[in-house]
Parts: C-alpha cells; sequence; structure tokens
C-alpha cells in the first residue's frame, strides 16, 4: 500500500514533476480510475487550499470525496492511551480511525504539530496511528512535520518559473505573531535537497531548523546576504525548533519588502498561503507581477492529483 507523507517517498523527483504536467494538460484523462472509489480527507485544523485543491483533484480522478472537521460536528477525540476519559472527549481515535477505514478507499489527513511534545509532534503520533490503524492508504496534508503536497506544488511552480538550469532559491524566515509549524520549511528543503539548484536557508538566530532537515543545506542568519542574486525566495514564518514551539522574535527587518526584493535577480516571490501581509511580505511585494502566489495555489490541484493518481494506481 502506497502512503504519501513525505516528498522523499518519490523515487525519482523528476519523474513526478513530469507525472504532475501530465496531469495538469490531461486534468480529466484519468476518471476512471477513481471510479466508485471514495477519499476522506481528516481535517484536525483549519485549511482553505488543501481543503478545495484536494477535492477538487479527487474529483477530477472521478472519485467521490468526504471531509471530516475533527473539532466541528464530530466527537471530541482522546489521542492518549491509557486516558480514563472521564472529560469531555467522547471517543478515542483507536476506535475512530479503523471506522473511518471502513468508509474510505484514501484517506488524508491534516494533523499539525500541537507544540505540547517534540517528540510528539516529531514522531508523527497522530498521521502514523492514521497508517497503522486505518487499513487503508494515507496521505498527507500537512501533518506535524511535512506538508509535502505544498512542497510538490512548490517545486512544480519553480520549475515551470525558472530561468536557468540551477536557479538561486532562498528560503527565509519572516516574521508572525504565532507561533507557526515547521512543517513547511522542513519540507521545501526535503524538496530542495532532492535537486541541485542553488538553495540558502536565512533565519535569525534560535530559528534553525531540525538537524535532520538541513543536513547538507547552505543556513545563514544573514538574510540580506542570503538574498543577493536570488531567482526565487519563498517566504515563511515558523516558530523555533531549539525552544520547541516559542515565538523569540518578531523582527520586522526580516520582513521580505521591494527592498529586500532589489537585492534578488529580479526573484519570484512564493509563499504557500495564508501570509500575512506586512508582516511576511509587503503590499507591494505579493502584488508584484513577480509574485507566483496564485499559480502557486493553483498548482496545489496539480500535486494533490497526481499523488491520488499514483495512490489509486497502486491500490
Ligand atoms: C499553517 C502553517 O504555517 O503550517 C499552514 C500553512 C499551509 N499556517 C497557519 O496556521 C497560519
Ligand atoms: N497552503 C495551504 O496548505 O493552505 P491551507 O492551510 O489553506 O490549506
Amino acid at each position: 500500500m502506497r502512503h504519501f507523507t513525505s516528498i522523499k517517498q518519490f523515487d525519482d523527483l523528476k519523474a513526478a514533476l513530469e507525472a504532475a504536467k501530465y496531469v495538469k494538460a490531461n486534468p480529466f484523462a484519468d476518471q476512471a480510475l477513481g471510479k466508485n472509489k471514495t477519499a476522506l480527507l481528516v481535517f484536525f485544523n483549519n485549511s482553505l487550499r488543501t481543503r478545495l485543491s484536494t477535492q477538487k483533484a479527487a474529483m477530477n480522478l472521478g472519485m467521490n470525496v468526504m471531509v471530516l472537521d475533527v473539532n466541528q460536528g464530530a466527537w471530541k477525540l482522546e489521542t492518549e492511551r491509557g486516558v480514563v476519559m472521564d472529560g469531555d472527549k467522547s471517543e478515542h481515535l483507536l476506535e475512530a480511525i479503523p471506522v473511518m477505514g471502513c468508509y474510505a478507499d484514501v484517506i488524508g489527513v491534516r494533523s499539525f504539530a500541537r507544540f505540547e511534545s517534540r517528540e510528539d509532534d516529531y514522531t508523527e503520533k497522530i498521521l502514523n496511528q492514521f497508517i497503522q490503524y486505518s487499513g487503508k492508504p494515507v496521505f498527507s496534508m500537512e501533518a506535524a512535520t511535512r506538508h509535502p503536497l505544498q512542497t510538490f506544488a512548490d517545486m512544480l511552480t519553480i520549475e515551470e518559473h525558472k530561468k536557468t538550469a540551477r536557479p538561486k532559491v532562498v528560503m527565509t524566515w519572516a516574521p508572525h505573531p504565532k507561533a507557526l509549524p515547521q512543517a513547511v520549511p522542513n519540507s521545501f528543503a526535503e524538496g530542495l535537497s532532492m535537486t541541485d539548484y542553488d538553495f540558502v536557508i536565512a533565519n535569525p538566530e534560535g530559528y534553525d531548523l531540525a538537524p535532520e532537515f538541513t543536513k547538507g543545506l547552505r543556513v545563514t542568519h544573514n538574510q540580506d546576504e542570503a538574498l543577493e542574486g536570488a531567482d526565487f525566495v519563498y517566504a515563511k514564518n515558523w516558530a523555533s525548533y531549539e525552544q520547541y514551539g516559542q515565538v523569540l522574535s518578531k523582527d520586522m527587518n526580516w520582513t521580505v519588502t521591494k527592498e529586500k526584493m532589489a537585492l534578488t535577480n529580479n526573484a519570484f516571490f512564493l509563499h504557500c498561503l495564508p501570509v500575512r501581509r506586512n508582516m511576511i511580505v509587503s503590499d507591494d511585494v505579493i502584488e508584484s507581477p513577480q509574485s507566483l502566489v496564485i499559480p502557486e495555489a493553483a498548482n496545489r490541484v496539480v500535486a494533490a492529483q497526481t499523488v491520488l493518481k499514483m495512490i489509486l494506481q497502486d491500490l
């Protein structure tokens, strides 16, 4: 059974990108593949893009789709084993997951880092229980440590817009008022490490990502230096990994502004969205012709459809 929880599960990234280009050009070519198959999308957290693009992807493949918002309308779920359930949680994940497995052929899960325990988050406690107990192929719609469908869409967007074979790609931390997960930057770093692009990560001190995701990659604490000559600027906030889940800085000198973009090689701007304007990026940069945030979001359908297609082909 094929699960999809990391971009590294593509044996061949180039082939996966080619498959995505085919899906993009022929969105309804595989309608027979999903006929009478049901995708269940389970959300423990909010979503706009993932929710809509994954539904659209499944529908393009001829699938039926069900969406469950665990925190709205379903029973509150206990996730710890051994707990005396005398509180507000009416059901345990250990029953809920196999029940969901009875109703679906493929299950997508969104389960963000909870920032309660670094170990629980980095062992993907929730996602792995779906893999273990649902009996069905499971794909991540952003779990605690990775957001592979986002990364796949990001990489397709870069592929479509790059002007040289080895573009310079800078992933920069930017300020945000609340603690955000490391899933998007971890995953992007993982994806870029599979390419031969000139890739640099810029973040303030205290914000280095988990070593398992940055091994062999260039990391600098000097944003201006990183931006020099960049062809793509990928902005993202994340909370500290070292001081797990904490917001150590809201330094607005890290906001991606017109002045910052002037240091680059007329770079394209990327962000996974949702984005807080004038915290992460200024209005003029996100509205500029170099901003790819909308085509990047559009590619989320292509990414999800390509992965769902691979899963269906393996059923
Ligand atoms: C989430 C995050 O940073 O991981 C989802 C991004 C796709 N963002 C927010 O919660 C604002
Ligand atoms: N980029 C992304 O995953 O957006 P949503 O959180 O809206 O799904």
